[in-house]
């Protein structure tokens, strides 16, 4: 039994009011609330965002607000846990759709955070991350780390939607998050992925490997799904067909603070995935899936998203009995694990 502490109402108003004058606080009324017993607070609520509801309202905003007015066209997935306009799905993650219409271009900056995008819907739009242009097409993954130059183009006919993943509210609380404009990037010839798309065989160091730090900007969706099948097909014991996004150079997370991951469910699996510290967001790619989180079950269609906070197991149902369904998961756990906090229950 947690032993019950003194209140700040049991200390006499001058005394309280020195403290104050002199800018301290007694630890003891608000030890509990800081350190609770057992199981952390979280803010994070279970939230799920159907696509086919806000893709009118982004829509809508694409006649309301000019790109030119916008920069970055996006309505934020907020969470009400942490007041919406805090704008986090959870602690460390930041989680927007991003509408590009036909001709238009988003300006070329580069900012502290990183980001990822997972492409929803649309063709023939593309991303400028330090001079390499990325297409992009539904289920593809692309990094925009730390650092790097980036801007958005489409040369197609329909609107182009992505949702961006970003640290932002992990590097904003460390007050790290800034932005420089910059001028439009000259693009180099080549893309790295061509190069690193084959798990098991990277270029040789010495003759092409390159010194970036982030060798590998897109994941093309096909070999990704590919990977999915194929380790299904190997493994048909394995319950939890997931592959990781990572630096191929280095076999790390692909970037340093968010975790990126595909899952396949088998045709009418059910699997759940243990209460472990990280908080995680679901984007479900193809198919359809239950999402169960701390007693509340999400219906996923088709570029839905939803979030879980830390320390809850996940139930993850597939809805479809023959077809498996595919899902894009991002989560703290390079930041856990770097931090020493990560565990599962
Ligand atoms: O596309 O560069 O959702 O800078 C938030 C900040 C997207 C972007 C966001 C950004 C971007």
């Amino acid at each position: 039994m947690t032993q019950q502490l003194g209140r700040l109402e049991d200390l006499p108003q001058d005394y309280r009011d020195d403290l104050i004058q002199l800018n301290l606080v007694p630890l003891w009324p608000s030890l509990r609330a800081v350190l609770p017993p057992g199981v952390p607070a979280r803010a994070t609520q279970a939230i799920h965002w159907p696509y086919a509801s806000l893709k009118p309202l982004l829509l809508k905003a694409g006649e309301l607000t000019p790109i030119e007015k916008a920069e970055r066209r996006v309505l934020v997935l907020a969470n009400p846990g942490h007041g919406l306009e805090n704008m986090k799905a959870s602690p460390a993650i930041y989680l927007g759709m991003q509408l590009l219409l036909p001709g238009e271009r988003a300006p070329s900056h580069r900012h502290t955070p990183n980001a990822v995008r997972m492409i929803v819907e649309g063709e023939s739009a593309y991303t400028t991350v330090d001079g390499e242009k990325c297409q992009m097409s539904r289920g593809d993954l692309i990094l925009t780390p730390t650092g790097l130059w980036h801007e958005h183009g489409h040369d197609g006919t329909d609107p182009v939607v992505w949702l961006d993943v970003l640290d932002l509210p992990l590097v904003y609380y460390m007050e790290a998050s800034y932005h420089v404009d910059g001028p439009p990037q000259a693009v180099k010839q080549g893309n790295g992925e061509s190069a690193w798309t084959r798990a098991g065989v990277v270029p040789t160091r010495v003759f092409s490997r390159s010194d970036k730090r982030y060798p590998m900007l897109r994941y093309p969706w096909a070999d990704t799904r590919a990977a999915l099948l194929a380790l299904a097909e190997d493994q048909p014991s394995l319950d939890c067909v997931q592959v990781t996004y990572v630096n191929p150079e280095t076999g790390e997370d692909a970037e340093k603070i968010l975790g990126f991951y595909a899952l396949m469910l088998k045709p009418g699996q059910t699997f759940t995935l243990p209460a472990r510290s990280p908080a995680q967001v679901f984007h479900l790619i193809e198919g359809g899936i239950d999402v169960s989180i701390c007693g509340k079950t999400f219906g996923l269609v088709e570029a839905d998203t939803c979030c879980a906070p830390g320390y809850e197991p996940v139930t993850l149902k597939n809805r479809q009995v023959n077809s498996p369904s595919f899902v894009f998961i991002a989560d703290e756990s390079p930041l856990h694990r770097k931090l020493g906090v990560y565990e599962t229950r």
